[in-house]
């Protein structure tokens, strides 16, 4: 009874962590709903096969002789075991197939959202691709309008790690030298979460990034504000101590001296939802927290220690990098 207890505790903590913003249950968009509605398709059939396997066993030791003896018929094996496993397998593969078909058509759909991602250890650059051929950079967040087909280019900077977003498709992986092309829709608006789903180090594990579907009305109004660059900062003592701490040797704010791409663009940092790469909440006192005691909260991630600020320094760097909006 404690056992039974136990058990239906342990699963009912694994369903509620299927829900909410990093599911693989919820599909939000064609090409997610077409691969959750395959994954049921086959986790009930290979129930149903494995109920029916444990029936014929249970006959197969305890049923009367005839039924026995029926079991071992040439017939039954042939049928059972040849015949029944080509005719499930040719059918789920054909329809896997034509799952797959649906991000396909995707391939051909006319004048995607572009946008490139690049993985970088523990981080996503982000680079929004404009008709004219231009680009806006960003990191650690992709915003996409609903409705209009996106394209999404992945490569990497180091190793190989995974791009996946289960609310709107299924992963694939970033390659050294290759681009790979990850295409869905998303249908309405909402904020979703991604995951590295391939190990690639250190602090893979907190590799993670935001997604935000909105409207297109609301989508183009952020990317004119996202290539815009930073509005001058109201108080310049953070900026000041930004740029003449060497912060700017690494990350980019358009329109100062900081022109690094070592680290995440922070161009826009103080509009985004979350700081390391989806492990903090974008708020003034992460902002502090992230830049006194990233090594803590991030292990192993390539940003040197800077340990050395005072607690006014770090109010005022971070009162800075939150106007970045
Ligand atoms: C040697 C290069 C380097 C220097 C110098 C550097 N950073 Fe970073 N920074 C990084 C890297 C790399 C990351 C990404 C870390 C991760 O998430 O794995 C990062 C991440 C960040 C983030 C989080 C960004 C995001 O999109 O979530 C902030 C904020 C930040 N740095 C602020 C600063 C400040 C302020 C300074 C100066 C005091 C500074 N950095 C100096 C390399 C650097
Ligand atoms: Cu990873």
């Amino acid at each position: 009874m404690i056992l039974l207890k136990l058990l239906l505790v342990t699963v009912l903590v694994m369903i509620a962590g299927c829900a909410g913003e990093q599911s693989a249950f919820v599909g939000l968009g064609p090409v997610s709903s077409r691969i959750s509605l395959l994954m049921w398709i086959m986790f009930i059939a290979a129930a149903l096969i494995t109920v029916l396997m444990c029936a014929l066993v249970f006959v197969a030791i305890t049923g009367s002789g005839s039924w026995r003896q029926t079991l071992t018929r040439e017939k039954t094996v042939v049928l059972g075991g040849i015949a029944f496993p080509v005719v499930i397998l040719s059918a789920l593969l054909i329809y896997g197939f034509s799952v797959l078909r649906v991000g396909e058509n995707l391939v051909q759909a006319e004048n995607p959202v572009r946008i490139a991602v690049v993985g970088e250890q523990w981080w996503w650059r982000v680079i929004y691709r404009h008709d004219d051929g231009r680009t806006t950079e960003s990191a650690n967040e992709i915003r996409i309008p609903t409705g209009r087909p996106v394209e999404i280019e992945l490569t990497t900077a180091d190793v190989i790690h995974s791009f996946w977003l289960p609310a709107y498709a299924g992963k694939v992986d970033m390659i050294p030298g290759h681009t790979n092309r990850l295409h869905f829709i998303a249908d309405k608006p909402g904020v979703v979460r991604g995951q590295c789903a391939e190990y690639c180090g250190g602090a893979h594990a907190l590799m993670a990034f935001y997604a935000m579907a909105m409207t297109p009305a609301d989508y183009d109004a952020w990317l004119a504000k996202e290539k815009a660059d930073a509005k001058p900062a109201p108080d310049k003592a953070g900026e000041r101590l930004f740029l003449t701490s060497g912060c700017g040797g690494c990350h980019t704010v358009r329109g100062t001296q900081a022109n690094g791409t070592v680290g995440p663009d922070l161009t826009h940092v103080g509009g985004r939802l979350s700081l390391g790469a989806g492990i903090l909440p974008k708020t003034p006192e992460n902002f502090a927290r992230w830049i006194g005691r990233h090594q803590q909260l991030k292990p192993e991630n390539l940003m040197p220690p800077f340990g050395f600020f005072s607690e006014d320094e770090l109010r005022s760097l971070a009162a800075y990098l939150n106007g970045l909006e």
